[in-house]
């Protein structure tokens, strides 16, 4: 990986582009995860690179729905995989919810490289999670035409609740027919994603599952009465507007600091 000194202003963010690029050279991200990246790293920049309100309160509503469900699952596609590969395989086995492979671009000379790489981290991590692999057990999502209707027949087909990561705007209202709950992160909140999902959480993928992990002890400890009232009593709607306030904002604080008002 090519050196980045820390205390380059933006150092988290250029880090985040070195793995994405190495991601490539592993034949783990798709090239066109290169695209999608550079889409996210504009909008977490409109939003001032930071975990806002909203995205915290979203996120404590994925977990207790995360809690609460029968069958959860983490679908993984190539981005997330190079960008929180240690959070993820920690959240998958602290909550003991399966992750599943699950590629659009290019799928079948990717997706063993991307389980090959997830099972390299969680040896070294010494953790055992479950990683499926959508294709090796294959159930089709109704409405889709497009190959990610693929999806594994023990995860996101008989999930009831999906944490689908940088996900495409058509699987999403897909999955919100089949009657799942879907939970969203997109850095954009005008996305169809982000409209369509159940919970969506506009903040960075990798800053998301840290954040989760360090709120999950807190949950825990809370009545399950105390979940399902967070659940009930959230809007995805006013999540999504708050993030449109806080770029607009942001770009004017920032504005007005070079004196570009
Ligand atoms: O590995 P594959 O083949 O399954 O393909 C994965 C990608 C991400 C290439 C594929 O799902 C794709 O094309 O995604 P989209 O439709 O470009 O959507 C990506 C969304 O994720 C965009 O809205 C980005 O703003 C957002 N995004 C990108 N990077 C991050 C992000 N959101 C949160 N955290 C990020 N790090």
């Amino acid at each position: 990986m090519r050196d980045i000194p820390k205390s380059h202003p933006r150092y988290k963010s250029l880090l985040l582009r070195e793995r994405v690029v190495e991601g490539v050279e592993r034949g783990v991200v798709a090239l066109q995860g290169l695209i999608a990246h550079g889409r996210g790293e504009a909008f977490y920049y409109l939003l001032g690179e930071r975990s806002h309100p909203f995205a915290i309160r979203a996120t404590e509503v994925a977990l207790a729905l995360m809690l609460t469900a029968k069958h959860p699952v983490i679908s993984v596609n190539g981005n997330t995989a190079v960008l929180a590969p240690e959070l993820l395989i920690r959240l998958a086995v602290e909550m003991d919810i399966p992750l599943e492979v699950n590629l659009f671009y290019d799928r079948e000379r990717r997706e063993r490289k991307v389980w090959n790489y997830l099972m390299q981290v969680s040896k070294s991590l010494n953790l055992e999670p479950r990683i499926l692999i959508a294709s090796e057990s294959p159930a089709f999502i109704p409405e889709l035409e497009s190959w990610r209707r693929l999806v594994h027949s023990e995860g996101i087909y008989k999930a009831d609740v999906v944490l689908v990561p940088l996900e495409d705007g058509d699987r999403t209202e897909a999955l919100v027919k089949m009657g799942k709950k879907v939970i969203a992160i997109d850095l954009n909140p005008l996305s169809r994603t982000a409209r369509a999902a159940t919970v969506t959480i506009v903040d960075e993928l990798s800053q998301v599952i840290k954040n989760m992990l360090s709120i999950l002890p807190s949950l825990r400890n809370l009545p399950e009465s105390s979940l399902y009232e967070k659940i009930r009593s959230y809007s995805n709607a006013q999540t999504l507007r708050e993030a449109i306030s806080a770029i607009r904002e942001n770009l004017e604080l920032e504005a007005s600091k070079l004196g570009l008002t």
